[in-house]
């Protein structure tokens, strides 16, 4: 069809419009793929690994913990021989078992603090927080914080390319080696013990997260006084679930069941005042000046 045909011009217009639409279509829901993709891409063993843990060890016992007696070598060594040569999905909590010895720590009744799906505020909270501590206080949580590790079992290194899913895995190395800190964490707890639950979600409590599945079942209700529980929901909502609804009744249950003394508070003003931090201009954090200023 000749170009200049106004009835050529015509059709052509509706082609590019109905072109750009298909191109704007087709990258959405490319992009639409990318976001749906599940968040945690296959991502391998974190670079310079050894660096960093060696270096976060020696950061610990020199200055967060000068007074532990910790030998970051043999712990480096006992966590290869741990991973390394073991197929990426056959590293059971057991084979950490050396390098846990490695690492002994006892913590403070009355400062242990568990939490489950509230990692964003847990670690203000800690932060402000100072009486209190989480497993990522320990060494073992310090040093492996935000680190993805897995081997080939051809292998003699870590397989930096590739690591598979925590839920590919009936022993993942990550997987296995925070169900043996958290374990170790919990049997450690005693007197009052804090958990912070998020109230914007369903299942606030999940039998299935290491809090619900593993720290729980291994608290000791003859070392534990209290479990004192504190649901946080986001200052704009959604308020899901609180003491009383939902999840929280069921943990409750069982605490109850296994001979646990609990509190549980879903308005915590602390928790609240950390939010605060972030949504200064929010409703729900003007002070009592701000909501009735004197004339
Ligand atoms: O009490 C704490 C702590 O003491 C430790 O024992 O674990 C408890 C928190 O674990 P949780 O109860 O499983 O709570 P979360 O928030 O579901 O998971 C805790 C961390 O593990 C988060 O950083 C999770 O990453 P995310 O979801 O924030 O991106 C991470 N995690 C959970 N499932 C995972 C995973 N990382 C990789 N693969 C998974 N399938």
């Amino acid at each position: 069809m000749p170009l200049h045909d106004p009835k050529y011009n015509k059709n052509c217009q509706i082609f590019a419009i109905s072109s750009v639409k298909v191109l704007i279509s087709t990258g959405l829901l490319v992009l639409f793929m990318m976001c749906a993709a599940p968040l945690r891409a296959h991502l391998g063993t974190t670079p310079n690994i050894k660096h960093i843990v060696m270096g976060r060890c020696f950061n610990y016992v020199t200055l967060v913990n000068p007074g532990g007696r910790f030998d970051c070598e043999e712990i480096w060594r006992a966590f290869e021989e741990a991973v390394l040569r073991q197929a990426s999905c056959e590293v059971a909590a057991e084979h950490y078992r050396r390098m846990f010895r490695a690492m002994p720590q006892t913590g403070t009744c009355d400062r242990f603090l568990l939490w489950s799906k509230t990692r964003k505020l847990i670690q203000d909270y800690a932060a402000v927080a100072r009486h209190l501590w989480t497993l990522e206080d320990t060494l073992a949580g310090y040093m492996f914080n935000d680190l993805i590790w897995c081997s080939q079992q051809e292998d003699s290194d870590f397989d930096f390319g590739s690591c598979p899913e925590w839920s590919a895995c009936l022993h993942h190395p990550v997987h296995s080696l925070w169900r043996q800190a958290s374990k170790n964490f919990a049997e450690m707890a005693c007197g009052n013990v804090t958990v912070l639950l998020n109230g914007s979600i369903e299942k606030a409590f999940n039998r299935n997260s290491m809090f619900g599945s593993v720290e729980l079942d291994n608290l000791n209700p003859q070392r534990v006084n209290y479990v004192n529980i504190k649901v946080v929901s986001n200052l704009d909502g959604p308020f899901i679930e609180s003491c009383g609804r939902g999840s929280i009744a069921d943990l409750i249950h069982i605490l109850q069941a296994r001979g646990f003394r609990w509190t549980c508070s879903d308005n915590d003003r602390i928790l609240t005042m950390l939010q605060c931090v972030h949504k200064p201009e929010h409703r729900a954090c003007r002070t009592c000046a701000d909501a009735h200023p004197v004339n």
